[in-house]
C-alpha cells in the first residue's frame, strides 16, 4: 500500500513539473515602448489626444488593424484646456492637436517634440499654403491637419433674416429674441472674446486693456440671453430640432449638423472672423515618437486624409487628397474659402505675457457672472 501510494505522489510531481515547463510564463505588464509583433518599431499603444468631433473615428479602427497598435483616444476643449493638461505634468500623450497660436506657444515652452520628416513621407503631400507656417518655420514641430474658418452658423428655418453681422450673437436686441431656442458661443477665450474685438472693430490679437475691456462688456451684456457655451458637445445640440439655432461656430461643424437638418448654413460676418489651422504635434514628454510619426504619416496619407475630410467637412492641408474628396465639400467656398475672403480674416497669435495676464483677468469676469 505504502508502496503505490508513494509511485502515485511521484507521478503526480512529475506531472505537475511537465505542466510548469509547457505553461506559458506569466506576462510582466508592457513597457510604455514595447513593440507590437506585426509592425517592427511600433509600440503596443498610442495615446491620441483630440479636439471633439474631429475624426472618422472609423479611420482609428482602421490604423489598428493595419498596425496592430492600440489606439487610446480622448478630447480636450480648447487649445487653453490642452495646455493646461500638458503643464499640469499629463505625460502620457504620444500625439496632440494644437491650434497655430498655440503650437508657437508650446515651442516656446519646450513642450513639443522635435519632428523627423523622413518619417513622415506624406507630408510632400501638404498644400503651400498650409506648410511652413510663420508660427512653425520649417515644420519643425507640426504637421498640419485640418484648417478653417470661425463665423455664424444658423438654421434657417427658424433664423431670418439671415444672419450678416457679430450683432446676432452680442447685440441683446437680436440675440434675446432666440432665448429659448436658443444661441450657442463657442466656451474658448480666444475665440469668443476675439469676435467680440472684431465686432468692436479691434483686431482680433488686441491686447490693449479698455478695448478688452470693452469687448468683456459687450459679452457679459448678451450672456444672459445666450443658452450655452459649449465647443464640444455643441454639434450634437445643433441637430437637435430648436435646441440651438443660432451660434458661435467653426465652419465644418455646422455642415457636419447640416447632414440632419439641412437648414443650418455658415456665413463669415462682415466684420470678419478667425482663419486657423490645427495640427499634428508630439508631446516632448511622449516616449513612442516612432510610432507617433509613424501613425501622422498615415493619417496624411491622401486616401485617409480624404475620408477624414468626408467625415468631419473640414479642407485638407493634404493637397493629393483633392480627388478623393466629396465635390460638394471641394466647391463649398464657406469650406475652401478663396484667397480674398482668407484675406479679410486673421489667424489668431501668440501674446505677449502682459497681454495674456489681460486677456486671462477678463476671460475669468466673463466666466465668473
Ligand atoms: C471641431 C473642432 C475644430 C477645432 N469640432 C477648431 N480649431
Amino acid at each position: 500500500m505504502k508502496k503505490w501510494f508513494w509511485v502515485f505522489t511521484g507521478l503526480v510531481v512529475l506531472l505537475l513539473v511537465a505542466a510548469q515547463c509547457v505553461a506559458p510564463a506569466t506576462e510582466a505588464p508592457p513597457a510604455a515602448t514595447e513593440e507590437v509583433a506585426g509592425e517592427p518599431g511600433l509600440a503596443k499603444e498610442l495615446y491620441v489626444f483630440n479636439w471633439a468631433d474631429y475624426i472618422d473615428e472609423e479611420l482609428l479602427t482602421m490604423y489598428e488593424e493595419e498596425t496592430g497598435v492600440k489606439i487610446i483616444y480622448d478630447t480636450f476643449d480648447s487649445n487653453e484646456d490642452l495646455l493646461a493638461k500638458l503643464q499640469a505634468g499629463a505625460t502620457g500623450y504620444d500625439v496632440i492637436f494644437p491650434s497655430d497660436y498655440m503650437v508657437a506657444q508650446m515651442i516656446e515652452l519646450g513642450l513639443l517634440a522635435e519632428l523627423d520628416l523622413s518619417n513622415i513621407p506624406n507630408f510632400q503631400h501638404i498644400a503651400d499654403f498650409n506648410k511652413d507656417p510663420a508660427y512653425d518655420p520649417g515644420n519643425k514641430y507640426s504637421v498640419p491637419y485640418f484648417w478653417g474658418t470661425t463665423g455664424i452658423g444658423y438654421d434657417a428655418n427658424v433664423v431670418d433674416p439671415p444672419p450678416d453681422s457679430w450683432s446676432w450673437i452680442f447685440d441683446p436686441e437680436i440675440v434675446c429674441q432666440y432665448e429659448g431656442g436658443g444661441i450657442n458661443v463657442l466656451d474658448d477665450q480666444r475665440e469668443l472674446i476675439g469676435a467680440a474685438l472684431r465686432y468692436l472693430g479691434y483686431s482680433v490679437n488686441d491686447t490693449d486693456e479698455a478695448h478688452l475691456n470693452e469687448a468683456r462688456d459687450v459679452i457679459l451684456a448678451a450672456k444672459p440671453c445666450w443658452k450655452t457655451f459649449d465647443s464640444s458637445g455643441y454639434i450634437d445640440n445643433l441637430m437637435i430640432p430648436g435646441e440651438i439655432v443660432l451660434g458661435h461656430a467653426w465652419n465644418g461643424d455646422v455642415f457636419v449638423a447640416a447632414e440632419e437638418n439641412e437648414g443650418w448654413t455658415y456665413v463669415m460676418p462682415k466684420e470678419g472672423g478667425v482663419v486657423w489651422q490645427d495640427n499634428f504635434a508630439i508631446p516632448a514628454s511622449s516616449t513612442r515618437k516612432a510610432t507617433a510619426e509613424h501613425f501622422i504619416n498615415w493619417m496624411s496619407g491622401p486616401e485617409i486624409a480624404a475620408q477624414n475630410t468626408n467625415y468631419v467637412w473640414y479642407p485638407s492641408p493634404v493637397e493629393a487628397a483633392k480627388e478623393f474628396i466629396d465635390p460638394d465639400i471641394l466647391e463649398d467656398p464657406s469650406i475652401y474659402v478663396d484667397d480674398e475672403t482668407i484675406s479679410q480674416l486673421e489667424w489668431l497669435e501668440p501674446l505677449t505675457t502682459e497681454g495674456l495676464a489681460i486677456w486671462d483677468r477678463v476671460w475669468t469676469e466673463i466666466k465668473a457672472q
